[in-house]
């Protein structure tokens, strides 16, 4: 009778086991349909668990295998990063990413850093100007940026104390192709321009200040845009194309803008602002002031 009774319990376990493994490999979700291998038409994806599975054009499906611990595919992170037809996914596996080039049948992954790290808003961007979107993460005092299309990252220093990217500062610059990294430091604005592998600082001021409503813009008429810093007494442009910034004063009184915008016709957005004497136009592409009313 006790041979029995643990015969049927040795039973009931593998039962168990047997049932639980299948229930497991039974999860199936479904992720989305893109297009992955770069033919033109969606394919459906599911999440397995430790691994995605890929419906193939051929019929069947493609397994990669992400990872047993928890990971989650990134904000907008189904985006072409190698440049070649075909969307890859890119995947938040913890302290590293991992990426599927489905279209090659493979993956890759990218080291990021056992601290917090978070992607920069925006940050699914092209900063390098070669096809594909490059993957910008704020690892807190530092940047690293995954090139995807070459296999490989790069770091940039921020600073150790607070910063923030500007809000619409993931844009051209520099006026070469792919978009720069636009960063508050405090008394100091960092543009990293990942394209020429570099960065460059432009001290701002110690004392309080705010990029202008609409302050990202093409101002001096060439191209890549301005950066447009109300410092109260006067009007800093960052002019990064050049490599220099160009000061305006405003008035040590109250004033108020009245628009950025192209208001002479020719090539570069005027600033326009107020105060009790009149309305002042800045026309950064000649470098001069007047009064316009
Ligand atoms: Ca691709
Ligand atoms: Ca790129
Ligand atoms: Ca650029
Ligand atoms: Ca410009």
């Amino acid at each position: 009778m006790k041979k029995r009774v643990s015969i049927v319990c040795v039973l009931s376990l593998v039962m168990s086991l047997f049932w639980s493994s299948q229930a497991q490999a039974a999860t199936r979700v479904y992720m989305g349909s893109w297009d992955l291998n770069g033919n033109g038409q969606l394919q459906s994806v599911y999440n397995r668990g430790s691994y995605i599975q890929v419906e193939q054009p051929t019929g069947g499906f493609k397994s990669y295998s992400i990872t047993s611990g928890s990971w989650a595919l990134l904000k907008g992170g189904v985006t072409d990063t190698d440049g070649l037809p075909g969307n890859e996914m890119v995947i938040n596996c913890g302290s590293y990413i991992k990426i599927i080039r489905d279209a090659k049948g493979t993956t890759k992954t990218y080291s990021v850093t056992s601290g917090n790290w978070a992607l920069l808003q925006g940050g699914i961007t092209n900063t390098d100007g070669n096809p594909g979107n490059e993957i910008v993460i704020n690892c807190g005092s530092y940047i690293k940026i995954i090139r995807d299309a070459k296999s490989t990252t790069k770091t940039y220093t921020v600073t150790s104390g607070n910063w923030a990217l500007l809000q619409g500062g993931i844009t051209d610059t520099d006026g070469y192709p792919g978009n720069e990294i636009v960063i508050n430091c405090g008394s100091y604005i960092k543009i990293i321009r990942d394209a020429k592998s570099t960065s460059k600082t432009y001290t701002v001021t110690s004392g309080n200040w705010a990029l202008l409503s609409g302050g990202i813009t093409d101002t001096d008429g060439h191209a890549g845009n301005e950066i447009v810093i109300n410092c109260g007494s006067y009007i800093k442009v960052i002019r990064d194309a050049k490599s220099t910034s160009k000061t305006y004063t405003t008035t040590s009184g109250n004033w108020s803008l009245v628009g950025i915008y192209n208001y002479d016709g020719n090539p570069g957005n005027e600033i326009i602002y107020r105060y009790s004497s009149g309305t002042f136009a800045i026309f950064d592409a000649t470098g001069t002031k007047r009064k316009i009313g």
